[in-house]
């Protein structure tokens, strides 16, 4: 039988090996620019994409999916802001639930309105713990998701989040500061929060430097996700990759 995606990221922690996945979301990149991010991203060897947005307003989720399965083999992972974004043509989905937040909605009550939805979807569905961590400024996501991000100097209690979140059967932890973030999630929460879980912890938020995504993958982070820097400057996917790749393998 052919391994899930989830199993592939299990097997590459427990491997010790970082992955780096790039963010596309659709309502920030022209379809017709996506050949050229794609191919970027295969001669970087880029391990994921994670497709999504807190709106995505315009209608081309699919399209732009469909243009990058089928120019490469890189898994699509939807990282859906509401429900609506779903795509039968992604590999999977993070099924996120925000638990540091305390908006019942995002907690639960969205996805008892879409179950049957995104079951019948044939996605691979991974349960992933949100974790919206400040960042500096106010996101998107915080205004969209109207719950209090954790403070960025709270290790402690972001590490309670994710082993809650793991004990409830979170099959990842996500820790996001946020699209664009001023200051990106500390390197000390990072250790914190990964010394205390099992499952793979992705990073994102904020994230514009290589240096900045090796420290991260160091301090315990799995994998590494970056999107509005890419955006400005395409040819960062390579640096960022290798930066990633580079990290020494402890296991
Ligand atoms: C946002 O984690 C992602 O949800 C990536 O953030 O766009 O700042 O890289 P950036």
């Amino acid at each position: 039988m052919k391994n899930t995606l989830y199993q592939q990221l299990t097997e590459r922690k427990r491997q010790g090996r970082k992955s780096f996945s790039v963010l596309i979301d659709p309502d920030k990149i022209e379809v017709s620019a996506i050949d050229q991010l794609v191919s970027l991203a295969v001669n970087a060897n880029v391990d994921y994409f994670f497709v999504g947005g807190s709106l995505v307003i315009a209608d081309n989720l699919d399209e732009s999916i469909q243009i990058i399965k089928s120019s490469c083999n890189i898994p699509v992972i939807l990282f859906p802001g509401s429900p609506s974004q779903l795509s039968k043509y992604a590999d999977a989905l993070l099924y996120l639930s925000l638990i540091s937040g305390r908006n019942p909605e995002l907690l639960i009550g969205q996805h008892v309105i879409s179950a049957p939805f995104v079951k019948h979807s044939g996605l691979e569905i991974i349960p992933t713990g949100y974790m919206v961590i400040d960042g500096g400024a106010p996101t998107t996501v915080s205004y969209i998701s109207n719950a209090a991000p954790i403070p960025a100097d709270k290790n402690e209690i972001a590490m309670c989040t994710a082993l809650a979140g793991e004990m409830l059967g979170m099959k990842l932890i996500y820790m996001d500061a946020g699209s664009g973030a001023k200051r990106p999630i500390t390197e000390h929460m990072i250790e914190k929060v990964a010394r205390h879980i099992e499952v793979p912890l992705v990073i994102g938020g904020g994230i514009t430097d290589p240096e900045k995504a090796y420290l991260n993958c160091k301090a315990g982070a799995d994998i590494i996700v970056v999107g509005n820097a890419i955006e400005k400057d395409p040819s960062l996917i390579a640096e960022m990759s290798n930066a990633v790749h580079s990290v020494p393998v402890i296991v």
